[in-house]
């Protein structure tokens, strides 16, 4: 099966592959060397990196980069690994010395793989462990998305989807709900191949865990590979006396062979003999070697075997089944601390890095040299050029681009002028129009992709589904449907469907549309990924989203109810720390409408902002608080930027009621009343704290370049008196409006739920934490005051 092939007389590709590993392990050693002792450090904080988690996986690494991949795959490295990726790029030409010698320094090379950081040649980020992994499984589904649809050349070739993922990212919990996910979808082209080297941060993992991982994978559907014992280990395995040293090592704890590694070949022999001494052929085996060829032996692990890695990878041609390799590896292999329980941020002192010099046979001064070193460096560098993924996916790397999707100026909308209607509802019902496909819609319409962890119903995402299907890359039928059992909802599902159905596991949703949102990257097919969630439950998958934001993935996001307007719900359904969370996060524009006009500039600006090379992601927080639709001329471009006078003041005007989404009747009672004794008073609409506050960070940065700018906040409460009494109020957190105060030198009364909520009617709750009419004219009369 293994294809060795000659490149030269004496002379293969498994030696130019030892020789690429070798260069490999030097290379991230040194990168890492370098940015913590040999670079001015100017704080005294410790530089960091991970020698022994780089040369863990520096032989499978090597095998699947130089032999098995094709430029097509596209693989999550375990962020620990990130300066033997930087120097895989850089033997491919693609990565620069300087890029590697700032390792962990601004502008250098970032301490985790970072797309956006680092640039084209990295598929995924990765950082927060578990994630990349599961990434991969949800960029697979993706893939036959796309395809599914039509949208991809069906003679393309299909990527592999690959995870090199740490043993200890198996822990994450979101591991297992992406496998159990993974496995409805009948996930396919996916490898996660794990560097097992039975370490994580802190220690040796417990050696009951083994076993553990095979039966969970296999109970979802995968195929597992377990790569144990290199080709020398299998050798012995055959002679005389070795079924007992197979066993021996079989039955040894994780720890004992750790510790035995650490210690070397002396250790291992005094350990053997201890135990099987006595053993037929044991001696025979063992005597013949000296220390170090037995320390050689009994550490040729399958992976850092270069011959039984490629192997394997090489046999596993099929694609319909994902397939896991659980390689074993030593933590630190080939470096003075292999195997120590405390290598996982330990580093070579100066004197070892000199050693380990001398033995790579790296002159002084030489060190970025790329084959220096090595035996046969022409013959390495011919090599490096040959192997396909030397290829250039594009000319500008690995990122692919797609062409813009068309938004019509103005979205179909369904009738919403003197309806009493929530913005929950306002959503199904103009993406059900949108649905429609007709005239200017039809290419929007076709691009959306809808998902959603098991609240898609209760979402209002039931009419869209209902005309555009659910998907699934076989056709299911609507057994409730086909047995002519009354419901509003279809269900069945084909490869056509436009809704991605998950389990109720947050996390998910956030890796499917990080990876939906990165489709026109991955794909070369853009795609508008939208995805509903109830608002509390976006704490639940917050690291997913944060991760998919990192990503700069592009997607709207849905998270609907919302509040202590959940009213009966009770406390766990009612989040007051999403608006807050919505201003702070990067890469991801949160708005909050509390009518459908404004929903539906919201939704059409998401659909061209999400596609803008400045844009991000976009949130829209909403609710199923049922309100009066007005008749009223508004202006887009200010619900975009976040405000806009539903009432302006009057110049000079001493204060203003604020309010953002469903409290909006309340401040609107309030303000009657207020007006009735200040007839200048102003009423504002904040549709997004967030913009507002981008907005005013962003002009104050100009202003202080030297520039002028000024922000639209700034702008909309220039009419007020300096020092206006500000009275705002929300359902979420005040700190959201907080700062309101600080824009013009206010004295702001920010009202909003500042503790758990709990189960009553909305009379009860807004009345309780303070945000009904009478409190918000209280804080009126208090601003007042103290003026
Ligand atoms: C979500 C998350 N928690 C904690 C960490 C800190 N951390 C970084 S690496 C690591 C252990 C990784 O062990 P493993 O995946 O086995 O990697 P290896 O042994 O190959 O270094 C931990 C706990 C992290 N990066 N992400
Ligand atoms: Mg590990």
């Amino acid at each position: 099966m293994n294809e060795i092939r000659p490149i030269e007389p004496g002379w293969d590709t498994l030696d130019a592959l030892a020789a690429v590993e070798r260069k490999l392990l030097w290379l991230a050693s040194w990168m890492i060397h370098h940015a913590n002792h040999l670079r001015p450090n100017r704080d005294g904080l410790k530089v960091g990196g991970h020698q022994a988690s780089c040369a863990s996986v520096t032989a499978i690494m090597t095998a699947l980069y130089f032999e098995i991949l094709r430029p097509h795959d596209r693989v999550a490295v375990k962020p620990h690994a990130g300066p033997v990726l930087h120097a895989i790029n850089y033997l491919l030409g693609r990565q620069s010395v300087e890029q590697m010698a700032g390792l962990r320094q601004m502008g250098g090379a970032q301490a985790y793989p970072s797309r956006v950081k680092d640039g084209a040649e990295i598929d995924f980020s990765t950082g927060s462990v578990g994630l990349g992994v599961a990434l991969t499984s949800f960029a697979s589904l993706m893939q036959d998305y796309v395809r599914a649809h039509g949208f991809v050349d069906p003679t393309t070739p299909r990527a592999r989807h690959i995870a090199i993922a740490g043993d200890a990212e198996l822990d994450e919990g979101n591991i297992y709900e992406a496998l159990l996910e993974g496995w409805k979808h009948d996930v396919r082209d996916v490898w996660w191949v794990v560097d097992y080297n039975r370490q994580s941060l802190d220690s040796v993992m417990p050696d009951r865990l083994f076993g553990r991982f095979e039966g969970l994978f296999r109970d979802m559907g995968w195929k597992v590979v377990s790569l144990k014992y290199g080709k020398r280990l299998e050798q012995a395995f055959r002679l005389p006396g070795g079924s007992s040293l197979r066993g021996w090592i079989d039955e040894c704890p994780n720890s004992t062979f750790s510790a035995l590694t650490f210690q070397g070949g002396a250790a291992w022999r005094q350990a053997l003999l201890a135990d099987m001494g006595k053993s037929r052929g044991v001696r025979a085996l063992i005597d013949p070697l000296t220390d170090d060829e037995l320390g050689a032996l009994m550490t040729n692990l399958a992976g850092h075997d270069l011959a039984t890695l490629t192997e394997a990878f090489r046999a596993a041609t099929r694609t319909d089944q994902p397939t896991c390799f659980l390689a074993y590896t030593i933590k630190g292999m080939g470096l003075p601390f292999a195997g120590h329980k405390d290598n996982h941020a330990g580093m070579m002192t100066a004197e070892q890095m000199e050693a380990f010099r001398a033995q790579m046979r790296v002159r002084p001064g030489h060190e970025w040299d790329r084959f220096e070193g090595l035996a046969n460096p022409k013959g390495v560098e011919r090599f490096v050029q040959t192997v396909p993924f030397a290829a250039p996916l594009t000319p500008r790397g690995r990122h692919l681009t797609a062409p813009t999707i068309p938004v019509p100026a103005k979205l179909p909308q369904p009738r919403i002028i003197g309806r009493k209607m929530s913005t929950q509802a306002g959503f199904g019902e103009i993406l059900s129009e949108i649905g429609r496909a007709q005239g200017e819609t039809a290419a929007l319409s076709k691009r959306i992709v809808t998902m959603s962890p098991d609240v898609a119903v209760s979402t209002n995402l039931g009419p869209w589904i209902n005309r555009r299907g659910v998907f699934d890359r076989h056709t299911r039928d609507d057994v409730f449907r086909d047995s002519k059992l009354a419901s509003a909802q279809r269900w069945g599902m084909n490869p056509e469907g436009q809704h991605i159905e998950l389990g109720i596991a947050e996390q998910n949703l956030f890796l499917l549309l990080g990876a939906a949102g990165l489709s026109h990257d991955l794909n070369g097919q853009r795609l508008l990924p939208v995805g509903t969630v109830y608002d509390p439950f976006v704490n639940r998958g917050h690291d997913a989203l944060f991760y998919a934001c990192y990503q700069d993935a592009r997607f709207l996001l849905i998270s609907t109810p919302s509040g202590i307007t959940l009213a009966p719900e009770g406390g766990q359904h009612q989040a007051t720390n999403t608006p807050a969370l919505a201003i702070v996060q990067d890469k991801l524009a949160a708005f909050e409408p509390a009518y459908c006009d404004e929903l539906a500039i919201l939704m059409t600006h998401a659909f061209h902002w999400m596609q803008r090379p400045e844009g991000s992601a976009v949130w829209l927080r909403l609710s199923t608080q049922v309100l009066r639709q007005p008749e009223r001329a508004l202006d887009p471009a200010a619900v975009i930027a976040g405000a806009h006078w539903v009432v302006p003041p009057a110049a000079g005007a001493d204060i203003a009621i604020l309010y953002q989404g469903a409290v909006a009747a309340e401040a609107e009672a309030a303000f009657a009343e207020l007006r009735a004794d200040v007839p200048g008073a102003g009423l504002l609409a904040l549709t997004s704290p967030d913009r507002l506050y981008a907005g005013w960070r962003a002009a104050q940065r100009e202003r202080r370049a030297g520039r002028p700018a000024t922000s639209h906040i700034e702008t909309i409460l220039s009419p007020l008196a300096p020092g206006a009494a500000l009275v705002s109020v929300l359902d979420g957190h005040p700190a959201a409006h907080a700062w309101l105060g600080g824009v013009r030198g206010s004295k702001i009364m920010a009202l909003g739920p500042d503790r758990f909520g709990q189960s009553g009617d909305v009379t009860d709750l807004y009345r309780e934490y303070e945000i009904d009419a009478a409190a918000i004219l209280d804080a009126c009369a208090e601003a007042l005051l103290r003026r």
